[in-house]
């Protein structure tokens, strides 16, 4: 894997426990686990995982728990006016809605998730809520909404007049396309953030703008617990990047931790799990998806279909983007 150091940093009972913040659960279990000589590591998909890493290594270096850091990390990205395919600058459906899709999971398997969310700034911030005040892992649409606004969260319109322009042209050029959009991996795609802490905690966050022009009502992998994300804390985590309807089909995330859990590399369980994608697809055109792991020992793997998948690694080293292996080039 070819390396780029970008910065340096100092030194830095399911029913009722599922209700109740992990935030306070941190107090409970930190003295038990620090000085444990445990190695953090951020983990994130794509370049603009950099600076969401920046912003999720403030947490941890702090001893703060993972959840908190991938939340607060992949906010920065959510909130990047320029970036074109997560949060509030995403690309809108062929209708011309931005429909967001986010997941969050925590060390101890607790987990929420939003999908086909518009207007509303945080959809990572919102699956985090339904994580912590719900019994539900995941709301959609219109309630989805309904349950960010009664809770205050910062709205936004959508589409920006800047990618609103963008759609209109598309849309000129495209009607004939409607029925087969052309997945742009240009595009930076999809943060997926999976992190461990100094306490030894794994958690994750994952969340898009999904496909550009997507069919109406459609949702990709980001949100599935499973399939854009996985984590398990005695094995370790995973989450996907790509053509979401080709992960799921594979249950992509969490086949890479079960592959772990049977012995693999975090390596070896990436490549594995493209492996079943190539095998389960005959057409592979356009077909990019990748995965990024993690297990307990701090051991990682990332993997793509084709080339060109990146990812940012934050220890206390500093930060790195790292280039996945991959199966094929374009
Ligand atoms: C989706 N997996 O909605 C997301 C999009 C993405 O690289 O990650 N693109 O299918």
């Amino acid at each position: 894997m070819e390396r780029r150091r970008f910065f340096k940093f100092g030194a830095v009972g399911l029913g009722l426990s599922l209700l109740k913040p992990t935030s306070l659960m941190a107090a409970e279990s930190k003295s038990k686990d620090e000085d444990q000589g445990i190695e953090p590591i951020i983990l994130s998909t794509w370049n603009h995982g950099i600076a969401a890493n920046q912003k999720a290594w403030e947490t941890i270096a702090k001893n703060g728990l993972a959840i908190d850091a991938v939340e607060q990390g992949v906010k920065v990205t959510e909130a990047d006016v320029s970036n074109r395919s997560v949060g509030i600058g995403g690309m809108p459906d062929r209708d011309g809605h931005v429909t967001l899709d986010a997941c969050i999971m925590d060390h101890q398997s607790r987990c929420g998730a939003v999908a086909y969310l518009e207007g509303i700034a945080h959809p990572i911030s919102v699956a985090r809520a339904v994580m912590d005040h719900t019994q539900h892992v995941m709301l959609v649409g219109a309630g989805a909404k309904q349950f960010a606004l009664d809770r205050q969260f910062k709205t936004i319109k959508t589409p920006l007049p800047e990618v609103k322009k963008e759609y209109e042209k598309w849309k000129k050029e495209n009607a004939a396309k409607f029925e087969k959009p052309v997945i742009n991996h240009e595009n930076h795609d999809t943060i997926g953030m999976i992190a461990m802490d100094r306490h030894g905690n794994l958690s994750g966050a994952c969340t898009t703008s999904g496909w550009a022009y997507k069919m109406p009502g459609r949702v990709g992998d980001s949100p599935i617990i499973g399939a854009g994300l996985f984590v398990d804390n005695e094995v370790g985590a995973a989450c996907a990047t790509g053509l979401g309807e080709a992960i799921i089909r594979i249950a992509g995330s969490s086949t890479v931790v079960e592959l772990m859990r049977h012995g693999k590399t975090p390596q070896e369980a990436c490549e594995e799990a493209v492996r079943r994608i190539i095998a389960k697809h005959q057409d592979l055109t356009g077909l990019q998806c990748a995965f990024l792991a993690i297990n307990k020992k701090g051991e990682v793997g990332a993997y793509s279909v084709y080339e060109g998948f990146n990812f940012a690694k934050t220890t206390v080293k500093g930060t790195d983007l790292v280039d996945a292996g991959f199966n094929r080039k374009w």
